[in-house]
């Protein structure tokens, strides 16, 4: 199916930036907000425009595209690697699709912006890897915790020393609605997710630390993974295998020695998301707590006064705080929507030229961050610690 939805895309304006999309569920709905916000908040040298959304339910594609505004819509994917006209493809299905539909946009010419996790298995990571690397087209992946303004400025404070060297890492990705009365989906067959909280929850965290610390993981030790729910209710009440983790916990080295922890959890009642990391250096801490995004807690081991503890910093202050200026007064603040648009801009500054406010995940970044996956899974399944060095 084909449609023109609402206008004629066929003549694009020389700043415009068309975009694609493929997928039109949650993350379709973040990423068709991001492309239709991004132009309205921050000052960019392109627009992104909606030009075409694909997806498979043709009933529910149609409203979605007028929803949203989408110009076009199809349940052809393939239909984005043909059109001239976009430059971007933007990648918001399942994990096991992400090799053949991203391969397919950068045969084609396309700049990609995939998902996380970069993909459901190795093999295919790789492969997204080696293209995007042989291509001249960007690629980016969305670990859209980056773009919160806190996560930025706990990023300036590292980077301009405040912490000193980093001894420790604590993340911890909690949520709880994983339980048996969770009907059984993609989410939950590893062949098509390739790992339960591992990659839905723990690849953010990965992504966020390795970020954060501006250092490779360079071993994983101490991995526990488990399937608590081993079976689950199927669309027409059959009842399918569950074979994911629902939990994954690891221990970790960082190539300056600093020591990580990690747990990745969808069956802790009490924390709905709560996507928590904690750096602790020679010189100071911080922590981030995702329920309460617009906050970082910083704390000056350098403080001699007696008032030195933990300072909780609103990190909304255009000027002070990273992406705060495109949005509202001090202390009107954001939400988990705003760090998908805050990274749509930071990749239309990229596809214009122009620098990010802060580095973006492209595939060999994210590559790294499914290596450490893997090497998690291999450690919990051999009991054993595993050396990244020998995941390749
Ligand atoms: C899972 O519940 C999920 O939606 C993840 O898939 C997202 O990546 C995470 O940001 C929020 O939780």
């Amino acid at each position: 199916m084909s449609v023109a939805t609402h206008q004629d895309s066929s003549a694009p304006s020389p700043v415009s930036l068309q975009v694609g999309l493929i997928g039109q569920k949650f993350m379709g709905r973040a990423h068709s907000n991001a492309w239709s916000q991004v132009g309205h908040f921050f000052d960019l040298p392109r627009t992104p425009q909606l030009h075409t959304i694909a997806a498979r339910d043709a009933t529910e594609l149609e409203r979605f595209a007028a929803k949203w505004g989408w110009a076009q819509a199809t349940t052809r994917w393939q239909d984005l690697a043909e059109a001239d006209a976009i430059e971007l493809v933007d990648i918001g299905t399942p994990n096991h699709l992400h090799a053949e539909q991203a391969l397919a946009m950068l045969a084609a010419g396309k700049h990609v912006a995939c998902e996380k996790p970069l993909a459901g298995s190795l093999d295919d990571a790789r492969a997204m890897r080696d293209a995007a690397a042989a291509s001249s087209a960007k690629t980016f992946v969305w670990f859209n915790y980056r773009r919160c303004p806190a996560i930025g400025l706990a990023w300036n404070l590292v980077r301009a020393g405040r912490l000193g060297a980093i001894r420790h890492v604590r993340a911890k990705y909690l949520q709880s609605w994983g339980g048996p009365e969770t009907p059984a989906s993609w989410r939950f067959d590893k062949s098509k997710a390739g790992s339960g909280a591992l990659g839905d929850l723990g690849a953010h965290s990965i992504d966020l630390a390795r970020f954060l610390v501006g250092e490779d993981i360079t071993q994983v030790a101490g991995a526990l993974q488990q399937t608590f729910v081993g079976e689950r209710d199927g669309a027409n009440g059959e009842r399918v295998p569950s074979d994911v983790d629902d939990a994954t916990l690891f221990l970790a080295r960082f190539e300056g020695g600093a020591l990580g922890s990690f747990e990745a959890t969808r069956l802790a009642h009490g924390h709905l998301n709560r996507n928590t990391i904690e750096l602790n250096g020679e010189l100071g801490s911080i922590a981030f707590d995702f329920e309460r995004m617009n906050e970082l807690s910083f704390l000056d081991a350098r403080d001699p006064s007696a008032e030195r503890g933990w300072r909780r910093i609103v990190a909304t202050s255009a000027g002070d705080h990273p992406y705060a200026a495109a949005w509202w007064p001090d202390a009107h603040v954001l939400g988990y929507e705003h760090g998908f648009v805050n990274m749509a801009a930071d990749i239309v500054r990229v596809l214009s030229g122009a620098e990010p406010e802060l580095p973006l995940p492209d595939f060999e970044d994210a590559w790294r961050t499914q290596c450490v996956m893997e090497a998690a899974g291999l450690a919990a399944r051999e009991g054993r610690a595993v050396e990244l060095s020998s995941i390749s």
